[in-house]
């Protein structure tokens, strides 16, 4: 079963594997390279086509502007059928921007510095992979310099986020209070991820207007970075944007290592280390929740909701063993019952949860891959083999989806996974669990 499983994963990685060099997430959805799907298809990759993971990896960098900014989408192809595209982001906005492709001007999860690690590990030539890992670790520490300049105005060791769709987690319930905050013109644009996906399991108009205001104050400031920190209407650290730079600097600090030298950015990244863990401890993490909390940097105040956001800390080892207890047991407790997958993307016991609809409840294999390494990194097995197990299950009952309904029974017949079909993420991911 897994073998024939593993095969349809590698057609489908195959199959949306481009000509120029990067892998679209999703055929007709999404037509470009994302920043954070690049980084978990190379994983996927680096079990059975070595070259198409450097190749994903390489590509992306490409695309770096001279700040050591990495881009969310790269736009490698002209292709109307996405929106809003490179004609509405003007990535050529910014003075430093990459003069060879076209991008957005925001970012998501900077992944590649522990993706980097990661296939070191699963290569089998290490000399080579480390000859490739050489060339290229500098520009992801960059990425990591662009971060710690730019994004944490108070140097509290935590960087922040200026719009939902650098989060990665696009629509989730946990941005609905900063909506009320703010009220965008009504913008006249034409829809594209509709003419896809069943429109119930997207966003709404009114959500999309407020994403586009957003980029259009960015834009109104070239996207320069201080003017973003000074007026953007969101502006948020999120534990799991965090979770992932943080993971990143040990991978980065763990591959310097290996290289030898180094000794400039080996004392940085562990200074970055100290004070960004000490940060989300001390900053994000919610006591009488149990588990970790995003925070709204521009209207000072928490964000009390859970989840599965809230339990990425696990991945890179920020709470110590007791406290990484209670946000295991919180996980079980709200997210975790008999009648559920693991692990819902937003708190099954909140009235904003809805399991249809793609960030506001739904399971995400690319979550559900890094609580499983996160749980086995604090000796949860049982729990992190339930997690796998569920993941696969959903794969097999469903194909490979980019989200799954958590619900064991949905009471409905035909039920299938949500949204993009032969999702590559879905499929990079569940070979690496298999393997
Ligand atoms: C969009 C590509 C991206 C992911 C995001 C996910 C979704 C795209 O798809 O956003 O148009 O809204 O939310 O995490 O990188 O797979």
């Amino acid at each position: 079963m897994s073998e024939n499983l593993i095969n349809r994963a590698i057609d489908i990685l195959d199959a949306n594997f481009q000509d120029g060099g990067f892998t679209i997430p999703s055929k007709g959805l999404y037509p470009f390279q994302w920043k954070w799907d690049s980084g978990f298809i190379a994983i996927g990759f680096a079990h059975y086509d070595i070259i198409k993971a450097k190749t994903e990896i390489k590509t992306l960098l490409e695309a770096q502007w001279d700040n050591g900014f990495i881009p969310h989408i790269v736009f490698h192809t002209e292709d109307d059928s996405y929106f809003p595209g490179a004609d509405f982001h003007r990535s050529d906005l910014h003075s430093k921007s990459s003069k060879k492709y076209r991008s957005t001007g925001m970012t998501q999860p900077p992944v590649t510095g522990f993706v980097l690690q990661e296939m070191y590990r699963t290569a089998e030539n290490k000399e080579d992979m480390l000859h490739f890992i050489k060339e290229h670790i500098d520009k992801v520490y960059q990425n990591h310099i662009y971060f710690y300049e730019n994004r944490d105005p108070h140097n509290e060791g935590l960087v922040y986020i200026y719009h939902n769709w650098e989060s990665g987690t696009d629509n989730s319930p946990v941005w609905d209070d900063i909506w009320k905050t703010m009220s965008p013109p009504e913008y006249t644009f034409e829809r594209k991820d509709t003419t896809h996906v069943d429109a119930s399991q997207r966003p709404s108009k009114r959500e999309y207007d407020h994403y586009l205001h957003i980029i259009e104050i960015a834009k109104e400031h070239h996207y320069d970075d201080a003017k973003i920190a000074e007026l953007s209407p969101f502006l948020v650290q999120d534990p799991l944007f965090n979770a992932i730079l943080i993971k990143s600097n040990e991978a980065l600090l763990g591959l310097y290592e290996l290289i030898g030298g180094h000794e400039t950015e080996k004392e940085q990244l562990q200074r970055w280390q100290e004070k960004s863990i000490s940060g989300v401890n001390s900053k994000l993490f919610d006591g009488e929740l149990g588990a970790y909390v995003h925070y709204d940097l521009r209207n000072n105040i928490p964000i009390r909701h859970l989840s599965s956001s809230s339990f990425s800390p696990l991945f890179a080892g920020i709470p110590n063993q007791e406290r990484a207890k209670v946000v295991v047991q919180t996980m079980l407790d709200r997210f975790g019952g008999d009648d559920k997958y693991l692990c819902a993307s937003f708190d099954p016991t909140n009235e904003r949860f809805n399991p249809r609809k793609y960030w506001r409840g739904p399971v995400w294999i690319n979550m559900n891959w890094l609580l499983y390494y996160g749980l086995k990194r604090y000796g949860f097995m049982e729990t992190a083999q339930r997690i796998k197990d569920d993941s696969i299950e959903l794969i097999e009952r469903d194909g490979f989806y980019e989200y799954f309904d958590c619900r064991k029974d949905t009471g409905e017949e035909n039920r299938k996974g949500y949204g993009g079909g032969n999702f590559s993420w879905s499929a990079a991911l569940l070979i690496d669990l298999l393997k």
